[in-house]
């Protein structure tokens, strides 16, 4: 809608605050652009928003109004379980291996969407979160893992694929994402593989009302509208349609900062292939009173029913509502709930989506959350606006009439970790583990019981996934010892890091090991870190301190025997630094003579590290043993050190 004709509407549905003195002509030049910026910025809101900002405040009406009645959204539902496939979360697992040859046969028609808009101020970080190394013994950032997933998923069976990465960003995180993929070169990515596209902000609302607030005089203050965006922008860029056109059959949603996401994903996806699934949520057991949404099959009173996300803040008082009026949410006897776990990964069938996009004009259910100033509830204390969350997507599928096969794959937490004795088993699921809360805040969240969400627990959850994954082929991996970073006691196991062109799909693993496995010893004080499309180990194992092995796409590694004994890279928490600064690494094996590469990182007290309360004390670094191979060709190499 042009300016005027904007103006005009608003200002004859309620909104003549927003232009209040304009009856009068501009006092001086800078009046005039002020007036000219308002226009331009309600206009921007107007095209955003589908059926435009009068829409918007419509629907922010209708709600507030609920809220302010105190209507209960889940009102006629009864939550049941959902029923589930569930898989076992060891490498060797037979179900597993069916599922993730069928995913990742699947995965060249798939499409991966990473929602990315969040700033991670929880975390005390000031990058963002995609910058981030997952764990610092390799470095690799968690863009860089999912690149590196992408790239490794669609050579097992489509070397030529290129599955699109579409990040969505925000005005918080859009230029330093795009100049993270610049800066490293889109981590072995296409570029025309990976698409960016910017949530923007909504209108915020004054009132019960539905004022729209505004920060100065010519300018609307505006809030996030939630991850939910991201169907909005699939629609509205056209992509979804697109990806559909060119015979694509799949979505794939993750979150930002969930290292092991790629390793329930093949496996889900092949469960969705399996069933015909429309949609497909990724979970985990939950732990009563997380803050992660409970997966629940509602029932509603009038026969129908939805098999959907209920976000945390809902689910005490909904069963306490209705099937638990004493407990609410409550671990059963296994120690956790009877609902699974969100973990905001979800797989759609891609022809069902972008049909339930169009017919909403790509808007899944909103909902306000306003924090009341007064009994009669209607103050607020601050502004407040329309929220949409990604994973409410079963809502619109049943609401546009479509509704479609739902399900949830859930990955129990590994049977090796379950055995062990209580003080060295972990809150944090394994294959899930994302970091969103500082210390403080995590340390909070541990004393009461439930995943802390801490950098801390996502690396150490890195470590244990690798490690339990070799355990349950039989290797011999020693630990897990204890620590406690930030406070919160845990278990660390060896350092070990596979990363995804080593090991692009758990039940792969054992075709890369010796024969026997148990022929693997790596010892509890130990780092080990793994890429290379073609490595692959014949003989024994036998590491006892840090070895780091590289190959590029080409180099052919037949790794005969492994003996390694050096100094471990001792996590040490940051509070403690002794200002060592030694020199770069003096044991490294180049196998193509160049020796400028590696040379180890300094692990100064930076957020980075400080984040996650701990590092490599400076000077350890050194003591990494290294075999790069930078070339293509067969290399058969036995590595002992000393
Ligand atoms: N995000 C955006 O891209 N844009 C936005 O406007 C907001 C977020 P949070 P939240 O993992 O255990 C979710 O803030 O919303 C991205 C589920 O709703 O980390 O508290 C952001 O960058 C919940 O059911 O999560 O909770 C990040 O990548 C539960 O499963 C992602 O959205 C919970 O995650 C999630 O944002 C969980």
């Amino acid at each position: 809608m042009a300016g005027s004709v904007l103006q005009a509407a608003l200002t004859a549905d309620g909104q003549e605050h927003l232009f209040e003195g304009w009856e009068v002509a501009p006092q001086s030049l800078e009046e005039a652009a002020g007036r000219r910026r308002l226009l331009e910025q309600l206009s921007a809101l107007d095209a955003g928003y589908p059926g435009g900002l009068l829409a918007y405040v419509r629907r922010a009406r209708e709600l507030l109004g609920e809220s302010q009645r105190g209507a209960n959204p889940f009102a006629g539902y009864t939550p049941q379980v959902p029923s589930a496939v569930a898989f076992d979360f060891s490498a060797g697992d037979a179900a597993l291996r069916e599922a993730e040859d069928a995913g990742a046969e699947a995965f060249s028609h798939c499409a991966c969407v990473l929602v990315a808009g969040g700033l991670g101020e929880r975390l005390g970080y000031s990058g963002i979160k995609l910058g981030l190394p997952c764990e610092i013994s390799s470095g690799t950032t968690f863009l860089g893992l999912y690149c590196a997933y992408i790239q490794a998923l669609q050579a097992l069976h489509a070397p030529g694929a290129r599955v699109p990465l579409c990040i969505m960003t925000s005005d918080d995180t859009h230029a330093l994402t795009q100049e993270l993929l610049e800066r490293e070169a889109y981590f072995g990515l296409d570029q025309g593989q990976v698409v960016l596209m910017k949530q923007a902000k909504v209108a915020s609302l004054l009132d019960a009302s539905g004022r729209i607030a505004l920060k100065g005089p010519f300018e609307v203050l505006t809030k996030p509208h939630g991850h939910g965006d991201v169907h909005l922008l699939l629609h509205q860029t056209g992509l979804a349609q697109q990806w559909a056109a060119a015979g694509r059959k799949w979505v794939l949603f993750f979150q930002d900062t969930n290292p092991c996401s790629f390793r329930t994903l093949p496996a889900a996806l092949g469960v969705s292939v399996a069933r015909g699934l429309d949609v497909n949520s990724v979970a985990i057991p939950r732990k009563a009173k997380a803050a992660a949404g409970a997966i629940m099959r509602l029932c509603h009173d009038e026969g129908h029913e939805v098999t959907v996300n209920v976000e945390y803040n809902f689910v005490d008082s909904l069963l306490r509502a209705t099937v638990s009026p004493d407990l609410g949410d409550v671990n059963a006897a296994d120690g956790y709930s009877a609902f699974p776990g969100n973990m905001n990964q979800l797989i759609f069938a891609l022809e069902p989506y972008v049909e339930a996009l169009a017919s909403t004009g790509g808007i899944v259910p909103e909902f306000v959350n306003p924090k009341y100033a007064d009994e009669s509830r209607t103050v607020f204390k601050s502004p407040t606006r329309l929220e949409c969350m990604m994973q409410d997507y079963p809502w619109t599928l049943h609401e546009s009439g479509l509704n479609g096969k739902v399900g949830v794959t859930v990955f129990r937490d590994a049977e090796a970790e379950r055995s062990l004795p209580e003080a060295l088993r972990s809150l944090t699921h394994r294959l899930y583990a994302p970091a969103k809360n500082n210390l403080r805040v995590a340390a909070a969240n541990f004393a009461k019981g439930v995943p802390d969400a801490s950098t801390t627990s996502t690396e150490l959850a890195v470590y244990a996934c690798n490690a339990l994954m070799l355990r349950s082929l039989g290797c011999n991996v020693e630990g897990p010892s204890a620590c406690a970073y930030g406070g919160m006691p845990q278990p660390e196991w060896p350092h070990i890091v596979l990363l995804p062109s080593f090991c692009p799909l758990l039940s792969r693993l054992a075709e890369k090991l010796p024969e026997p496995p148990t022929a693997v010893r790596i010892s509890a004080r130990s780092t080990l870190v793994v890429s290379g499309r073609q490595v692959s180990f014949s003989g024994p194992i036998d590491l006892d301190g840090v070895l780091v092995i590289e190959a590029v796409d080409g180099a052919i590694v037949d790794v005969q025997s492994v003996r390694v004994k050096t100094q471990p890279w001792t996590f040490e928490s940051c509070a403690h630094h002794d200002g060592d600064h030694a020199g770069h690494g003096d044991h490294d094996d180049h196998h193509d003579g160049n020796d400028d590469h590696h040379a180890g990182h300094d692990d100064g007290d930076d957020e980075v590290h400080i984040i996650r309360g701990f590092r490599v004390p400076p000077g350890q670094r050194a003591r990494a043993h290294r075999v790069i191979f930078e070339q293509p060709g067969t290399f058969a190499v036995k590595i002992h050190v000393p």
